[in-house]
């Protein structure tokens, strides 16, 4: 690890890269890996302070206790707001966007969306849970921001990341230019850069999905897991098959092994499940600067309009050639 290089410095450093060069989106970035360290702590002590369950329960001090997930988004916005780099943020947590209004935003022209702590369901079992986010420049030009502001498509991007808390924790981010991956150094509190300029390979040998629900998918999805399973040795066929049920964990083992990741539309979830503004969005971003691929099955991920905050799309994301393969398999056959 190049323990020499701490995001706040590669941050500063790369800020002549960032499309607006003026050091806002910067500290931005700075603030959310803050927030970052602070969750990572409590999820860390999850086990020994009961923080995973209901809001509402009491610790062992007799404490009110909040949910992990409820804190996350606490922290994330708390480190927003005191910025004055952000407008307004749209977190999976809040049924509406908010507005910051304090007197240092007034000024603020980026727009966040944040899933503060996806892959919830696993922080009782050690499972590594992520923090997801998108940055967005504002369009309008006075006034308070609205909502056109916050329905961009994924393409309008300045910044995104994930952060995964695991075995260790990293914060992975792309500006636009490349995919960076730092690791916390927990003995001087400070992510380090650790993978610099991530490429995700070409062609991997895992697939990713909940195979549980084979039931409730598309005929196309049913060809693309048996192409999965077939014994090919050219293809090097069959595939493992990785499933965490952490879309930031699967998502970041497709990224350094390669591989492939999919969460489609089932006859239960007509619309698919993930949120496309602070979960597929993101993702597909990160993923495409790697040199991967993302899309709902039959279009880009990130050209999709959008036109909730809490709209759901469905995703295949990973490897190039392994989301190709699948895109025309799926095409061919759900015609
Ligand atoms: P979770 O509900 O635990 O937050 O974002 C939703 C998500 O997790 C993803 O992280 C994960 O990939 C997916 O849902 C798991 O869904 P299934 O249990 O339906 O497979």
């Amino acid at each position: 690890m190049n323990t020499n290089t701490t995001l706040g410095q590669f941050i500063i450093e790369k800020q002549s890269d960032f499309p607006y060069a003026k050091g806002e989106l910067s500290r931005l970035l700075r603030d959310i890996g803050i927030a970052a360290k602070i969750v990572n702590r409590e999820v860390n002590k999850v086990g020994l302070v009961n923080l995973s369950g209901d809001a509402g329960s009491t610790n062992i001090q007799g404490e009110g206790q909040k949910k992990l997930d409820v804190y996350a988004n606490e922290q994330f916005l708390l480190a927003l707001q005191s910025g004055g780099e952000c407008c307004i943020v749209v977190s999976e947590e809040d049924e509406d966007y908010i507005h910051i209004s304090s007197e240092i935003s007034k000024n603020a022209k980026y727009i966040v969306a944040i899933d503060p702590l996806d892959g919830f369901s696993n922080i009782d079992v050690n499972v590594s849970v992520g923090t997801i986010f998108s940055i967005y420049r504002r369009k309008s030009t006075a006034g308070q921001a609205v909502i056109s502001d916050v329905l961009q498509r994924g393409t309008e991007q300045v910044a995104a990341g994930y952060v995964i808390y695991g075995s260790s924790t990293m914060l992975v981010y792309t500006t636009g230019k490349g995919v960076n991956g730092f690791t916390l150094d927990s003995s001087i509190g400070e992510f380090c850069l650790s993978h610099p300029d991530m490429k995700i390979p070409a062609d991997g040998h895992i697939y990713s999905i909940n195979e549980g629900f084979y039931a409730h998918f598309s005929n196309g999805i049913k060809k693309f897991i048996k192409y999965c399973q077939v014994e090919d040795d050219q293809t090097h066929r069959p595939y493992s098959l990785r499933y965490t049920g952490s879309m930031v964990a699967d998502i970041h083992r497709s990224l350094i092994k390669g591989g492939i990741f999919i969460y489609p539309i089932t006859s239960h979830a007509p619309k698919g499940k993930l949120r496309l503004v602070y979960e597929c969005n993101p993702m597909a971003f990160i993923v495409e600067q790697a040199g991967g691929k993302a899309s709902d099955c039959y279009q880009r991920i990130m050209e999709i309009d959008v036109q909730d905050i809490h709209q759901r799309s469905a995703i295949m994301i990973g490897s190039f050639n392994m989301v190709s393969k699948a895109e025309q398999i799926i095409s061919e056959t759900d015609k």
